[in-house]
C-alpha cells in the first residue's frame, strides 16, 4: 500500500501537557510514528512516498485565514513575551463574556484553543503544515487511481474546527483530505471516524453541507472528551441534515458493542453511496490505550479494516489518534491489512 509519510512530524515535540491537574509527558508525541511504519512496512509491503508541497490553498480550503495565521505564528509570539518552553492557554471567552478583541498571546492561545492537553512548539506549524500536504497527496493519488493511501502523519487532525485547535490537533486532515477529493470532481464523500475519541472538527466543518457525510463511532461525550459534543441528536443543519452521524458508546465497550456501532454506520455509508471515503484512522479503542476506556483486541482491528474494503470505495486513511507504544504499530497494520484483503 501507498503510505504517504510526513517526515517532518517531529518538529512538533511538545514537553509536556495539563492531565488530572499535573504535567505529564505527551501521549502524543513523536516515537509514535516510527512504530507505525515499521509495523506497516512489514505487514502491507509499504511504499513510502514523500509528500508533494501543495502550498496553502488545500489548507485555506477548510481554515480560516486569521486561525492559520494566528497557528503559524503563536510560537513566535510566545517566545517573543519572555516565555521558554510550549505555549500553552489558560483564560478562553466563556460564555458570559463580552468579548472584546485583546491583543496578549495568552488571549489569543484562549480564543483559538479548546483545550489545555495541547503544546504549540517551535516546530508545530511546520509538522502540521506537511501532515497536510501529506493527506492532500494521499487523496490526490486514490482520487486519481481509486488505489487506497494512508498518510501516516502526527500531529493527528480530527479535533481541530476550522478556526479551534485542541485535543492534540490543529489542522484537520481528514477534512483537508475529503474538500480536496471535492476540489477534484467527487460530489459526495465520506468521513468515517473510528478514533475513540469523537471527531468533531470534521462534524462542525461540514455541519451544514449535504455533500460530506461525517460519521464518527465514540465514547459517550458524557464522559469523556469533548464532552460537549458528539451526541446522538446532532444530526446536520440545513443542507447537512442527515449528513452527520454519531454513534456513541458506552465508557468499557468491547468489540461487541462496538460491533453493533459499526453496522450502523456501514449501513449508512451503504445506503448515502459517497464517491470516495476517508477514514480517521485512530487506535486508542484499543483495550491497552492509556487515556482511553474501549476494549477493542488487535483482532478486532482486522475486521475492521476488512469491512472498510468490502464497501469497495476509493479510500484515504488518516492517521490520528493511539498512544499505547506497545500495540499502534500491529492495530494500524491489522486496519490497512484487513482493508488489503
Ligand atoms: N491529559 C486524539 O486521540 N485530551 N486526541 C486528554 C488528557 C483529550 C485525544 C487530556 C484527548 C485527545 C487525536
Ligand atoms: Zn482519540
Amino acid at each position: 500500500m501507498r503510505v504517504f509519510f510526513n517526515a517532518r512530524h517531529d518538529a512538533h515535540d511538545g514537553a509536556g501537557e495539563m492531565h488530572h491537574g499535573r504535567m505529564v509527558p505527551c501521549f502524543e508525541n513523536a516515537r509514535r510514528i516510527p512504530i507505525i511504519r515499521d509495523a506497516v512496512a512489514h505487514a502491507v509491503q509499504a511504499q513510502l512516498v514523500d509528500p508533494a508541497d501543495h502550498g496553502m490553498d488545500p489548507i485555506r480550503a477548510i481554515h480560516d485565514a486569521d486561525y492559520l495565521d494566528f497557528i503559524e505564528n503563536a510560537w513566535g509570539a510566545w517566545a517573543k513575551a519572555g516565555n521558554k518552553g510550549d505555549a500553552f492557554p489558560y483564560v478562553w471567552p466563556s460564555a458570559g463574556f463580552s468579548g472584546g478583541k485583546p491583543e496578549h498571546i495568552s488571549a489569543r492561545l484562549g480564543q483559538f484553543a479548546i483545550s489545555s492537553d495541547t503544546p504549540i512548539t517551535q516546530g508545530t506549524w511546520k509538522a502540521a503544515y506537511w501532515g497536510a500536504q501529506t493527506v492532500t497527496s494521499a487523496a490526490d493519488a486514490t482520487w486519481h487511481d481509486g488505489e487506497a493511501s494512508f498518510a501516516l502523519t502526527r500531529p493527528p487532525g480530527h479535533h481541530a474546527h476550522a478556526n479551534r485547535y485542541g485535543g492534540y490537533c490543529f489542522l484537520n486532515n481528514c477534512a483537508i483530505a475529503a474538500q480536496r477529493m471535492i476540489s477534484k470532481g467527487a460530489k459526495k464523500v465520506a468521513i468515517l471516524d473510528i478514533d475513540y475519541h469523537h471527531g468533531n472538527g470534521a462534524q462542525d466543518i461540514f455541519y451544514q453541507r449535504g455533500d460530506v457525510l461525517t460519521i464518527s463511532l465514540h465514547a459517550d461525550p458524557t464522559h469523556q472528551f469533548p464532552f460537549f459534543m458528539g451526541y446522538a441528536n446532532e444530526t446536520g443543519r440545513n443542507d447537512g441534515q442527515g449528513a452527520n452521524l454519531n454513534i456513541p458508546l458506552p465508557g468499557g465497550s468491547d468489540f461487541g458493542a462496538w460491533g453493533q456501532g459499526y453496522a450502523k454506520a456501514m449501513q449508512k455509508l451503504v445506503t448515502w453511496q459517497p464517491d470516495a471515503l476517508v477514514i480517521a484512522l485512530g487506535v486508542d479503542a484499543h483495550e491497552a490505550e492509556p487515556i482511553c476506556d474501549f476494549k477493542l483486541q488487535t483482532d478486532d482491528f482486522k475486521r475492521i479494516g476488512q469491512m472498510i474494503g468490502r464497501l469497495g470505495l476509493k479510500t484515504v486513511f488518516a492517521m490520528e489518534g493511539g498512544y499505547a507504544h506497545d500495540v499502534i504499530g500491529h492495530n494500524v497494520a491489522a486496519v490497512l491489512s484487513g482493508y488489503l484483503n
